[in-house]
């Protein structure tokens, strides 16, 4: 069962969110009000725009209980990396012509832009089985600009039976839809986006046991790879295989992401490049560690190697992108924990999207990077929960470690806002180690600097 089932819970977001309002959301998950899996990123001029599907919890959907539960697509954007604008539902079940309105099975969708206009590819149930065969099928709503409005299409793309839509545009203009359905097919797009030009084919010489699903097709320097979700062993992993054309055929390379260590089934991704760096969006059931259907959006860098083959990347609660200074540095999505005395947990159980906090025993530490710091920084802030009285050393997370601020404080059950005074006038980029120097137990929600 998922851990929020309390109606209460859900009735208090929008005052927390109203809370957490003007501070910066650096780190994963990166929405932090509302489910969201299955990252569909696109850069679109400075700006990174996400679509996820967008996970609710339903107690019953469609006589499966506890299965995935999705209505409505919202669509995010940033130019930071860091700070996530929410544009709204873009589209919802009700009003897709050909789709059934209580299916509840807005699943993994994809979104490119052609010749100024924006196409949105997604799944959904039809309204009559026999529109497109049973089960799963894929639309078009077409747009003018990245956050909508989307406008569906009266029909879904005939000759297609399946999930995870993704399309690639090739350097000579030619469109490709991929999906998935038991297999991965791929099929060449007619100019106007909304219909195949040609039979779909299965695209072999992937794994052959286990689930494949949620296709990610790009090019880089010649070479196709296709990446893509497969249950090699419990759950699902993420793969590619690189091809020298966009229909194949594949030669399989390896794994870009392990599966979950701690059990979340599905895993579903898109690799974009953004500012010369490549990025990796995915998902995780960060705020539902009780019920893997009700998943949230991560990102973390991604490399390759000088043979071109992808480095594999370990997720990082720290994330992507530059947090400032003045924000509410959350220490909980670190990039380091020392391996004693510190733990990191929900601020309140009963209320995930209140967010984390670490706590650090006597001599335990916490790391967290890049922190851009602007001149004439003078105080350091700490919202903090402490039994006993104790001390905290803010040190830079350079190697050697110089103290930047030592923060005092009295026993408190409630938690309260200290504060230290900083040292050294720091200024650009810096790692910050926060370390429970003397103290006993001592439990940090936030820090930010003035
Ligand atoms: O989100 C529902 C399904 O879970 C997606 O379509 C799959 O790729 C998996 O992430």
């Amino acid at each position: 069962m998922p851990k929020i089932t309390n109606l209460k819970s859900y009735l208090l977001l929008p005052l927390l969110f109203t809370i957490w309002a003007g501070t910066a959301l650096a780190q994963n998950p990166l929405v932090r009000d509302q489910f969201t899996a299955d990252p569909s990123a696109m850069v679109v001029g400075d700006r990174v725009y996400v679509y996820p599907s967008h996970d609710i919890y339903c107690a019953e959907n469609n006589g499966r209980e506890n299965w995935f539960c999705m209505q409505d697509y919202h669509v995010f954007s940033s130019e930071n990396l860091t700070e996530w604008t929410d544009h709204g539902a873009i589209l919802h079940q009700e009003d897709v012509p050909w789709g059934n309105p209580t299916a509840n099975s807005m699943w993994a969708p994809d979104c490119i832009e052609r010749n100024g206009k924006y196409y949105f590819y997604f799944p959904d149930h039809g309204k009559d089985s026999s529109i497109n065969g049973k089960g799963f099928t894929i639309g078009v709503a077409v747009a003018d600009h990245p956050e909508g409005p989307f406008v569906p299409e009266p029909q879904p793309i005939k000759g297609v039976k399946g999930i995870d839509p993704n399309v690639f545009i090739d350097d000579d203009g030619q469109a490709y839809l991929y999906w998935s359905q038991e297999h991965i097919y791929g099929a060449k797009l007619k100019g106007n986006m909304l219909e195949l030009a040609g039979d779909p084919v299965i695209l072999k010489e992937l794994p052959s046991e286990g689930l494949k699903e949620g296709p990610y097709m790009f090019k880089k320097d010649g070479a196709y790879y296709l990446t893509y979700p497969h249950v090699a062993n419990k759950t699902e992993r993420l793969e590619y295989a690189v091809g020298k054309s966009p229909l194949g055929p594949f030669d399989f390379k390896g794994v870009i992401m392990d599966e979950s260590p701690t059990g979340c089934w599905t895993n579903h991704h898109s690799i974009i490049q953004f500012k010369g760096q490549h990025y990796l969006f995915y998902h995780h059931n960060d705020y539902s560690p009780g019920f893997d259907k009700n998943r949230s959006i991560r990102a973390d860098s991604l490399f390759f190697e000088n043979d071109e083959s992808i480095r594999k990347v370990v997720p990082t609660l720290r994330g992507i992108g530059l947090t400032q200074m003045t924000d509410h540095i959350q220490m909980d999505r670190h990039s380091a924990l020392g391996e004693q005395g510190a733990s990191i947990a929900f601020l309140d159980p009963s209320q995930p999207f209140m967010g984390w906090k670490v706590t650090l025993a006597g001599g335990a530490w916490v790391k967290y990077n890049r922190v851009e710091f602007h001149q004439g920084v003078q105080t350091v802030r700490l919202r903090i929960q402490a039994k006993d009285a104790g001390k905290l050393a803010l040190r830079s997370g350079k190697e050697d470690g110089q103290v930047m601020a030592e923060i005092g404080y009295s026993e408190s059950e409630d938690w309260t806002v200290v504060q230290g005074k900083v040292k050294g006038n720091p200024s650009g980029i810096h790692d910050l180690v926060l370390v429970n120097e003397n103290g006993k137990r001592v439990a940090v929600d936030w820090i930010n600097f003035e």
